[in-house]
């Protein structure tokens, strides 16, 4: 029977308070509204940026729906919508792509103007939400929610793709992999035979490892301090990795005396004020690029010495790699399937729903690259 029109009870992991656990509660998904879609949920990963609000580094409004790296299947739509239909495969975008803002008319911009990355208001685009638990309405997370079975999200913030796809994987072309592979390929352009310093080697990290093999890096270094990681890194393309703990000085003085003054291209992939600047001041002067990938802390502000900019490094940041979000997602998943990258070794758990803390507990124990729910 038909579920469209109506409101569909079902689970849904609830955040309540900061620092709690999820909690899986039954709630109620109201239809889409115009231009709109309501999406059933197959797969999602967990991503560090949903452990961010879990975690209070990420201030977001209270209680909340979270989740942003998953796939599913589209159960019903609302008025106007034309760019899918029920039973199209998707996958939720965080980063919006209406087509008409300056951002979106921008040939490098992809942080779309209807973005709820920088406000954080924990809505729909109309500024309210399709969710309710025990009475009360629940903020939805970044347009998308998708620790739910049902989600509901506005239509510029979905991507119909090959009806081919395997969600179970796929799913982490929503965050984690784009995120990794476009800081490499799209924002830092990394060029061939340079060389790349990547800090932090988790999903995203490791995804960076993989846009800068791609690249034709000739070089490739990870940093971590989880040397448990380095295996992973290794097989993904990393030449070598290092451990900040094993030196007395400095990692960014390590890293300018392993490559003879600097490397080409360096990736902040943590979400750390001291690992951002020992990753520009890894890049050689006068033409050293580093990029910010791991989400800032909030309320954290940084002072570091302008003379490594005035020296003719370049730093930049990018959300979701910089890829316009509705263009990129669908050819990402074919390139995917025509095995121009790998997923597989990122996936190093798979969780039915209900045990979605343990995926949580595995992400913070350092112990999981990504663990893929299944709904
Ligand atoms: P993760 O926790 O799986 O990986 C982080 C890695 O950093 C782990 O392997 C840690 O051991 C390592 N680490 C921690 N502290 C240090 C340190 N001081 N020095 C060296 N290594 C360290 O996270 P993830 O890969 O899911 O996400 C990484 C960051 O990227 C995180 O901040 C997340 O919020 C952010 C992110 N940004 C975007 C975006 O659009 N820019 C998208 C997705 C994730
Ligand atoms: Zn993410
Ligand atoms: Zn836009």
């Amino acid at each position: 029977m038909s579920t469209a029109g109506q409101v569909i009870r079902c689970r849904a992991a609830v955040l309540w308070e900061p620092k709690k656990p999820l909690s899986i509660e039954e709630v109620e998904v109201a239809p889409p509204k115009a231009l709109e879609v309501r999406i059933k949920i197959v797969n999602s990963g967990i991503c560090r940026s949903d452990d961010h609000v879990v975690s209070g580094t990420l201030k977001f409004p209270f209680p909340v729906i979270l989740g942003h790296e998953a796939a599913g299947i589209v159960e019903s739509i609302g008025e106007g919508v034309t760019t899918v239909k029920p039973g199209d495969k998707v996958i939720p975008l965080f980063t919006p792509q209406c087509g008409k803002c300056r951002v979106c008319k921008h040939p490098e911009g992809n942080l779309c103007l209807k973005n709820d990355i920088e406000a954080l208001n924990g809505v729909l685009q109309d500024g309210t939400s399709r969710f309710t638990c025990r009475g009360q309405a629940i903020h939805h997370f970044l347009g998308t929610s998708t620790f739910t079975e049902f989600t509901v999200v506005d239509e510029d913030s979905v991507a119909r793709i090959d009806a081919a796809a395997p969600l179970e994987k796929v799913c982490l072309i929503g965050c984690g992999f784009s995120t990794g592979y476009g800081s490499a390929i799209r924002v830092a352009k990394v060029t061939p035979g340079s060389t790349c310093a990547v800090f932090g080697l988790g999903g995203v990290g490791l995804s960076v490892v993989v846009g800068c093999r791609a690249a034709g890096a000739a070089r490739i270094i990870g940093v971590d301090i989880n040397k448990d990681k380095f295996a992973k890194a290794k097989e993904l393309g990393a030449t070598e990795c290092v451990n900040p703990r094993d030196f007395e000085k400095p990692i960014q003085e390590v890293l300018v005396e392993m490559t003879g003054g600097g490397v080409d291209f360096s990736f902040e992939v943590i979400g750390r004020l001291d690992t951002m600047e020992a990753a520009l001041a890894s890049c050689h002067m006068g033409y050293g690029v580093s990029v910010v990938v791991g989400v800032p802390p909030g309320a954290q502000k940084l002072t570091f010495d302008p003379i490594l900019l005035f020296n003719g490094r370049t730093w930049k940041g990018a959300v979701f790699g910089g890829w316009k979000s509705r263009d990129s997602v669908p050819k990402l998943v074919s390139d995917f399937m025509a095995k121009k990258f790998p997923l597989d070794p990122l996936i190093t758990h798979v969780l039915p729903f209900s045990q979605i803390n343990e995926g949580f507990d595995l992400l913070r124990a350092g112990k999981s690259i990504r663990t893929v729910l299944t709904f």
